[in-house]
């Protein structure tokens, strides 16, 4: 038998038929694979644009969260992005292989399957062109060549190799190597170029783009108290910013560059007022510790945390731009696009309401909203607390919508009172038990948490020093447990008197109710 290279190519392009279902559907889905690895890999030559992956999963998370509203808040609102990349990711190589199947018939429908996904990416990149970095584009050129080139090697190397009765030239490089094992190995080369993307696109930016800035002491300083509580397991009062919960909508987290970005202050207001990064560093801040809570906790959850908080009273800015008296709510602008708002009123008590750019004694981490971020004492994150903040606008109430309303959250969302048992978690020896946890009631203050167990009496719990209504409180109780399984249940009165409501609610549409109760056994 000769038969020519040329004469092996023409027919795999034209009728690759004799090619099997399953490697066709192999070969499609290795090309897939390919192409999103080489995307990932190319796009992270310029890390201001997304990838042709990531382009796609935002524009799904801000579009198609819309209609599928449940599900998309159980995703994305509390974060789980590796569950939507990786679902991404099975429902492309599923896509793959049915294009591998087409191509099977005719390597041309295998190629348009793939053009159509490629534009698909662009399409996605294009509607946000904000943040478009021409590498993004051709980064999307390359994933569609990466992926024909591999749709169309792959098929040759499925019709002549092993299977070939015959040996022909070529099939032999292909029959050495092994229609599978290069699969593998191609599947192999395409994570490892998706991991060297991430982590190109990971790693905080900040400590290099901050070096030419000092952190300024901040003219109002609120101590950090020794809150007396040192119970093994209790949330240290103070969450340790790498500890700190994070949730956003952002699937690459915006890198802002401090020197260029800006803030503005405009709507309902008499004089718009735009400030620098070193304008906003050389005004009069305070530092505070505050508390912020999701609106997605659970009962019993880890979405809150406290922080040492650094930056502008947001009253101090508002006044600056002279807020008009048709004002009713202040809305955040993110240079991401995120909205959230929340009443004016709300900055009429003495809670704490700035434009923070530290946390901790150090500037913002990119997660946590570089360069600047609202933080609002008593209200819940999605209506108050906007990252990567740029604008501050004025609106009435109706006017302006934030991200999550029309997804059928509730555009007032003052944080709900909660209290959690962080210790014990299940199971301790008998004896002298310590049980604690953490309570919050932010911008009023706790004034008791109860414990009861068993169903015995509610006993009032010893709580911790605070330092002030902002943030919440830890809180103990000494138990003389006996063996057995016991149920701890744990509750909390604000400091205006109300009780913790023991009914019991989801998060949707304005935050989780309940008491946390535990399952004890004790040995
Ligand atoms: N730009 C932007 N800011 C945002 C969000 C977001 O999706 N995008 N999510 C908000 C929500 S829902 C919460 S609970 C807080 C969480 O802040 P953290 O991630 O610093 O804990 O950020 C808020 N600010
Ligand atoms: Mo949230």
């Amino acid at each position: 038998m000769h038969v020519s290279d040329t004469v092996i190519d023409e027919q795999v392009v034209t009728e690759p038929d004799g090619v099997t279902r399953s490697r066709a559907a192999v070969a499609g889905a290795t090309a897939a694979a390919v192409a999103i690895g080489v995307g990932e890999l190319v796009s992270v030559i310029d890390t201001a644009g997304p990838s042709p992956l990531s382009a796609v999963g935002e524009v799904f998370i801000d579009s198609v969260g819309v209609r599928l509203k449940d599900l998309a808040v159980s995703l994305f609102g509390t974060g789980h992005r590796t569950a939507l990349v990786i679902s991404m990711l099975i429902v492309i190589v599923g896509l793959g292989a049915v294009a591998g199947l087409r191509a099977r018939h005719q390597l041309r429908s295998g190629v348009i399957a793939f053009s159509v996904a490629g534009a698909a990416g662009l399409a996605a990149m294009l509607s946000r062109p904000d943040d478009l970095a021409p590498v993004s584009i051709v980064s999307v050129g390359a994933a569609l060549a990466a992926g024909v080139g591999t749709l169309w090697w792959m098929l040759r190397l499925a019709l002549s190799a092993p299977a070939a009765p015959i040996p022909m030239p070529g099939a032999a490089v292909a029959g050495r190597r092994g229609f599978l094992t290069t699969s593998a190995g191609l599947g192999a080369a395409a994570a490892a170029a998706g991991i060297i993307g991430r982590i190109a696109r990971g790693g905080d930016p900040v400590p290099a783009v901050t070096a030419n800035y000092a952190l300024p002491r901040a003219a109002r300083r609120v101590e950090v108290p020794n809150t007396g509580i040192n119970v093994a397991g209790v949330s240290p009062y103070i969450t340790p910013t790498d500890d700190f919960f994070r949730i956003d909508t952002a699937l690459r987290v915006p890198r802002v560059d401090p020197s260029t970005w800006t803030l503005t202050i405009d709507g309902l207001v008499d004089r718009p007022v735009t400030i620098d990064y070193a304008e906003l560093l050389s005004m009069d801040a305070v530092e505070v510790p505050v508390t912020i809570a999701c609106v997605s906790n659970q009962v019993g959850g880890d979405l809150v945390g406290t922080a040492v908080w650094q930056g502008v009273p947001l009253r101090d800015l508002l006044d600056r731009a002279g807020v008009r008296d048709d004002a009713e709510q202040v809305v955040g602008r993110s240079v991401d696009r995120f909205t959230a708002g929340f009443p004016l009123t709300a900055l009429d008590d003495d809670r704490t309401a700035i434009v923070a750019y530290a946390m901790n004694g150090d500037f913002l981490p990119a997660l946590h909203g570089f360069p600047a971020r609202l933080v609002v004492s008593g209200l819940y994150g999605y209506v108050s607390a906007t990252k990567w903040l740029s604008r501050i606008e004025l609106a009435t109430w109706d006017g302006v919508h934030g991200y999550w309303i029309p997804l059928g959250w509730s555009k007032e969302a003052p944080v709900k009172i909660a209290s959690r048992i962080d210790t014990p978690t299940n199971r301790v020896d008998a004896g002298r038990v310590v049980l604690g946890g953490v309570a919050l009631a932010p911008s009023v203050g706790i004034s008791a948490v109860e414990v009861s167990i068993d169903d015995d009496p509610w006993q009032p719990a010893t709580l911790g020093r605070v330092a002030g209504d902002d943030t919440w409180v830890q809180w103990m109780v000494e138990w003389d447990a006996d063996p057995g399984l016991h149920w701890v249940q744990v509750r909390a009165w604000d400091a205006m008197g109300q009780m913790q409501t023991e009914e019991v609610s989801a998060p949707a549409p304005n935050g989780a109710t309940g008491w946390h109760r535990r399952r004890i056994i004790v040995d």
